[in-house]
């Protein structure tokens, strides 16, 4: 094969239609504020904070000076058996974040890593209690907890799960809550379908809450197209995992970080799980990072056996990276500095009204809005599911707006410095390309 700078061939891209891709492609080579700069020397509006993880935008000061900083004091130090100063700085930081017990965190790499971590935490956290026979997982139908094995597994797409065998064993899922009645174009969160929670009673009877060890959800679900939690469910969730000792894992891998106007969905719902997974946004997505957040009572169940020996087996080389954990506390001070993760709470009105300004415009079937983000539902074209979403992805990106599509719903998520004059944009532009639908 020769060698030429250019050539697209070499690359497997994550998630992409390649061939598709590679006969028209889409590059991206500068970044700042709110926009991105493409090869055409054009500028696009962010409308997903690049996957949902730069809530604060592009090339941010404090974060691109505390990166240039690290890198020449101390590019890496040894993940396991040795420490440095800003991993445990940055913990602490993140655990006077969290409300209530959740006070300890786990460094990972990336969402689905902490996904992962997450799982056989809860798996080992009753086994060290003597309840070693709680060894199911439970998730939901359309959840999305990345794509490893475990949140492959106990996730809810179908697209991401067939190809790959029969996956983790002893996983159930909870029904999902997308499209219960009387919920559509429900501003916020929708009024129908807390019971659907109670559908955690019904595995707990078929296979005993006994052998059930931890059920994930992610609060509200982003990937598979916006589905918000109806009132009442997270809290009946909660209800129902501690009558039966089973531990409940919120996934805000999306939610975390400001997404829906609080720091957390912990913070946005009211209701406390054992363990939090968060990625993303925490290092506002330039260096690659996750963090698990435990109670106490799960950490410390864990501090019991001979102090010499290692409590969990378990660790990245890259876990509490020196860069990564530069990156993060230069995220949290601008997030701090510019007041961003409350910032979707002050515009939530504006925001809302711009995406419910979309009713009535051909094939939009539904529209769903929390914090900074929508989810904008069309009617698939005949025959072709995902096409029409598509379509509207490939003049939008023309049009200089970014935007997600997933199956035939469009999902906003944008930085959370997005100012009114961009959201009019955003959705006239939309509103403009909705119209010319075919
Ligand atoms: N959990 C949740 C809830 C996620 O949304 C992951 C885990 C996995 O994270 P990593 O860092 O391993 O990719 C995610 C990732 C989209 C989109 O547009 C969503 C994600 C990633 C890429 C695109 O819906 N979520």
């Amino acid at each position: 094969m020769t060698l030429r700078p250019n050539d697209l061939n070499a690359y497997w891209m994550p998630f992409t239609a390649n061939r598709q891709f590679k006969a028209n492609p889409r590059m991206i080579v500068g970044a700042d504020g709110m926009y991105f700069k493409t090869s055409d020397g054009r500028d696009v509006l962010d409308g997903i904070a690049g996957l949902w993880c730069c809530n604060a935008g592009h090339n941010r000061p404090r974060i691109v000076e505390a990166i240039s900083k690290q890198v020449g004091e101390l590019d890496y130090a040894p993940a396991f058996q040795m420490g440095h100063p800003k991993q445990f700085e940055l913990a602490s930081r993140l655990a006077s974040m969290m409300p209530g017990d959740l006070n300890r965190v786990f460094f990972t790499n990336s969402g689905s890593e902490s996904v992962e971590t997450a799982l056989k935490m809860a798996l080992a956290y009753h086994r060290v209690r003597g309840e070693g026979h709680r060894t199911r997982l439970i998730g939901r139908e359309k959840g999305y907890h990345g794509v490893n094995f475990g949140g492959m597994s106990v996730g809810g797409m179908p697209a991401n799960r067939k190809m790959f065998g029969t996956l983790v064993a002893g996983v159930d899922h909870l029904r999902h809550t997308h499209g219960v009645a009387g919920n559509l174009f429900a501003r916020g969160q929708p009024e129908n379908g807390a019971e659907l929670a109670d559908d955690l009673e019904r595995l707990c009877q078929l296979h005993d809450p006994s052998t059930i060890a931890a059920v994930i959800v992610e609060p509200l679900a982003g990937s598979a197209g916006v589905i918000l939690p109806p009132k009442g469910y997270l809290e009946r969730l909660r209800k129902i995992c501690d009558t039966h000792g089973i531990l409940l894992i919120f996934d805000e891998v999306i939610t975390g970080f400001g997404r829906l106007g609080t720091p957390f969905a912990v913070d946005k719902f009211g209701v406390e799980p054992d363990i939090v997974t968060t990625a993303k946004g925490l290092t506002n997505g330039v260096i690659p990072m996750g963090a698990v957040f435990v109670q106490d009572k799960i950490y410390e169940a864990f501090m019991d056996g001979p102090e010499n020996m290692v409590e969990f087996f378990h660790g990245y080389t890259f876990s509490g990276n020196p860069m990564a954990c530069a990156a993060a506390l230069g995220t949290l001070d601008t997030y701090q500095e510019d007041g961003l993760l409350t910032r979707a709470t002050d515009l939530s009105d504006y925001w809302e009204q711009a995406v419910h300004s979309l009713r009535g415009l051909p094939h939009v079937i539904d529209l769903r809005n929390m914090g900074f983000i929508a989810g904008i539902e069309l009617e698939p074209y005949p025959g072709k599911p995902t096409k029409r979403a598509f379509e509207a992805f490939l003049k939008a990106y023309e049009m200089g707006l970014l935007i997600r599509t997933t199956g035939d719903t469009i999902a906003l998520s944008p930085p959370l410095i997005i100012e009114k004059t961009h959201i009019d944009f955003a959705f006239e532009t939309l509103a403009t390309i909705i119209r010319n639908l075919e």
